[in-house]
């Protein structure tokens, strides 16, 4: 069922603007540098708190970010790429990961818990699938546009499932996210249910779709859902580093990174390509040193 190309539409990147695919992989390669620096640091001492890095996974919010424009944001404890996808400023999140008083919030939310008023996100509490009750009830109130990302383990928690069928009652406008990279720590998606999420949300009456981690496809499905809120849609994912920490057991089921980089070459993107992830890593690997100097 999981696999590299599930629900693949051929050339799909073809109907997007070269500055959309463009800003897109920009986005994959900020998060990307910034969790490869985050690793390097934690593995050299500077971090003393657990974290939860997103590597292999930064397509999905890169490409929600592109087309879901400004919404409020309810993720979970992975969710540095996250924040950085949707305009989160880069400095405030190191030093909040080091512990310092400048970072977002005070050095003391830590990497589960980002939060930013600045850009619209509310911290995890840490109690799996909880932020998804909390951002129907937010669209609820405020009646604006929402952004519930789940885990497909939260996504078991009955909570999450109860407050989707309001959601779907009351036609919130929030498109819910199952960023589905098929662990719970290291209990694989398929030992622990024989049903979808996405039968679930087809049950409630939301336009749902099941896709993998091509971030075109990804743009392609979020266009189309955000027309018909609330929806949902399930991604398909690889999550390359520990649940917790940086160390890696084995290869991930695909590599989306290097398949997103022959994509941009296929569309003759490659040179514009290959210096956006050079000056990214340039630019990140600066901002780090100079924030660990202090
Ligand atoms: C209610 C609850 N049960 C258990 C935990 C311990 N726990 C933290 S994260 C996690 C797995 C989360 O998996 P998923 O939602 O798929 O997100 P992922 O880590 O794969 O990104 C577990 C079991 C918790 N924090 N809250
Ligand atoms: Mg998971």
């Amino acid at each position: 069922m999981r696999s590299k190309s599930f629900g693949e539409i051929k050339n799909i990147s073809k109907h997007f603007t070269k500055k959309e695919s463009l800003e897109m992989f920009k986005k994959m390669c900020i998060s990307r540098n910034f969790e490869f620096n985050t690793k390097d640091a934690f593995d050299k001492g500077y971090i003393k708190m657990p974290i939860y890095l997103s590597v292999g996974e930064e397509s999905v919010s890169s490409a929600i970010s592109i087309a879901y424009k400004k919404p409020h944001i309810f993720a979970q404890h992975r969710c540095h790429d996250i924040y950085l996808a949707f305009g989160g400023e880069i400095v405030p999140l190191i030093d909040e990961l080091l512990h310092k008083p400048s970072g977002i919030a005070k050095g003391m939310g830590g990497s589960a818990s980002i939060h930013s008023p600045k850009i619209g996100m509310f911290g995890h509490s840490g109690l799996m699938g909880d932020q998804i009750p909390i951002a129907v009830g937010y669209a609820l109130g405020s009646k604006q546009k929402v952004l519930a990302i789940m885990g497909d383990a939260s996504a078991e928690e009955d909570y999450v499932i109860s407050s989707m069928g309001y959601a779907a009652s009351k036609k919130l406008p929030v498109l819910f996210v199952c960023t589905d990279n098929g662990l719970s720590i290291l209990t694989k998606v398929a030992v622990r249910r024989n049903w979808s999420m996405v039968n679930v949300a087809k049950a409630f009456g939301m336009d749902a779709v099941e896709i993998t981690d091509d971030p075109w496809l990804i743009m392609h499905h979020v266009k189309k859902l955000a027309k018909n809120l609330p929806s949902f849609i399930n991604i398909h994912t690889t999550r390359v580093l520990w649940h917790n920490g940086t160390g890696q057991d084995s290869e991930p089921e695909w590599d989306r990174f290097k398949i997103v980089k022959e994509d941009l070459k296929n569309l003759g993107l490659e040179k514009q390509a290959l210096k956006i992830e050079q000056e990214t890593k340039e630019f990140i690997d600066k901002l780090w040193k100079k924030q660990l100097k202090k």
